[in-house]
């Protein structure tokens, strides 16, 4: 099922309709923004500059920073009265970035919500479980309205309570779940204390998740524990929240929702524009935004494009579940590593299970990785097992990822559990 025609319409077409919105979009901060009026007239551009979708490599980057120097209402470009909602980012260190929605704007995230509840054939039949936290981020209520939209029963369950969520999953007989993907997992984890046959119990048949990086083994764990459809969703506050792209699972990578959103990938170093296929970091420009349009955003998440056609009919590029975060990219001693792909190591290893922890630290000149895993339930806590499992592992990230990494197998429960976006890194050297 596709929700929008545009999802498959011809590539001209779309770029048709691309070139049409960009060019209103440089339009209005250009005449709306004294920050990008700013921005272009230092480079000495103007809205006529932009003639075909190429020019845009003319325009500056935005970069998350900017969004902090001018919090809260700095960047937008409609009037509060036309706002109807803020979302924010925790914002951990220094101010929080902001972001408003006009009512067109929660129509624009609405419409591509619905379109990635359909990449799941998401009817008004269903009852979805949303486990995403509610309030400022933007994942609870992203998920929410959308789902109301489509006619479905939408249980806003929200983060944390796992042996109430799953009470509430049985009893409401959910058939979707929206959760991070390591929150699924913990979900899995207590409801399998219920017993091996656990599954007969929950008529789950498919998930959305996102808002996390993972690695493939996660995700087939998470698809397996469940025994359901996996459908992966990415999207950011700052250029709507859920819902840029989404897997239909018929092919590699998630849709990118090309008709409100522009992608490039650059070189994150360099800024450069990349050829297609190459990997870098994600550039999004907003198509249709209203209250907070944003021009060529550096996510920060490493990625790869695609444009040939899906076997699902859409014709919107594809990006690849994504990497990491430029910013998470671990250097040890040199070696360039990110921890989704020290995941999929861990996650491709039957003694051990996905609740882990990677600490960097310096021994003197040396950087030095330890990786703390949890051993398997079922798996005996002996010294000799310890002592195989430490020693494979090692080898595999040596032959792997080239990292000499130090391991600790712990006991199960040992780790503390996600209830959000895990945090899975502490690099005590920074
Ligand atoms: O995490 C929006 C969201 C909510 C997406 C629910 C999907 C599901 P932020 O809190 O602004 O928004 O965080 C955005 O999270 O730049 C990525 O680094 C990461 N992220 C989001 N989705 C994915 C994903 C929401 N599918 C940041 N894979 C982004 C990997 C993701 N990383």
């Amino acid at each position: 099922m596709i929700f929008n025609k545009i999802e498959s319409a011809p590539r001209e077409e779309i770029e048709k309709i691309q070139l049409k919105r960009l060019k209103e979009t440089i339009t209005r901060v250009y005449h709306l923004s004294p920050f990008y009026k700013n921005k272009f007239d230092e480079i000495g551009i103007t809205p006529d500059d932009i003639k075909t979708l190429q020019d845009i490599q003319k325009l500056p980057f935005t970069k998350k920073q900017d969004l902090r120097d001018n919090y809260p209402f700095g960047l937008f470009t409609a009037p509060m009265s036309e706002i109807v909602r803020i979302h924010s980012s925790s914002g951990t260190t220094g101010k929080p970035t902001v972001v408003g929605y006009t009512q067109h704007d929660m129509n624009v995230w609405n419409e591509v919500m619905m379109r990635v509840y359909t990449m799941g054939n998401v009817t008004s039949k269903d009852v979805i479980h949303n486990a995403y936290g509610y309030g400022l981020f933007t994942g609870g209520l992203g998920f929410h309205e959308a789902a109301q939209k489509l006619g479905a029963t939408i249980v806003p369950a929200s983060g944390g309570f796992t042996q109430r969520q799953l009470m509430l999953m049985r009893d409401f007989g959910a058939t979707v779940l929206c959760s991070t993907p390591t929150f699924a997992l913990h979900l899995a984890e207590i409801a399998r204390k219920e017993g091996p046959e656990f599954r007969k119990d929950y008529k789950l048949r498919v998930g959305f998740f996102g808002a996390e990086p993972t690695s493939e083994g996660l995700r087939r764990e998470v698809a397996n524990a469940w025994q359901i459809e996996y459908i992966e969703v990415y999207g950011l506050s700052e250029i709507i929240g859920p819902g840029v792209s989404a897997s239909c699972n018929k092919g590699i990578g998630l849709h990118i929702n090309e008709d409100h959103f522009y992608p490039e990938i650059i070189d994150p170093k360099t800024g450069e524009v990349l050829p297609e296929g190459e990997e870098g970091e994600l550039v999004l420009t907003t198509l249709t935004k209203q209250a907070l349009p944003i021009i060529r955003y550096r996510t920060g998440d490493i990625t790869k494009i695609h444009k040939e056609p899906c076997a699902c009919g859409r014709t919107f590029v594809r990006m690849e579940s994504v990497k990491g975060r430029v910013d998470d990219m671990l250097i040890i001693n040199g070696v360039n590593v990110y921890p989704s792909q020290i995941e999929h190591v861990i996650a491709n290893y039957d003694d051990v299970t996905l609740n882990y922890q990677i600490v960097a630290d310096k021994k003197g000149y040396l950087d030095k990785l330890e990786i703390i895993i949890e051993i398997n339930e079922n798996t005996s806590y002996t010294e000799q097992n310890l002592n195989k499992i430490k020693k494979d592992l090692s080898q595999k990230f040596l032959n792997n990822l080239y990292i000499n990494a130090q391991i600790e197998i712990v006991k199960p429960n040992t780790i503390e559990r996600s209830m959000g976006k895990a945090r899975r890194i502490i690099d005590k050297r920074k």
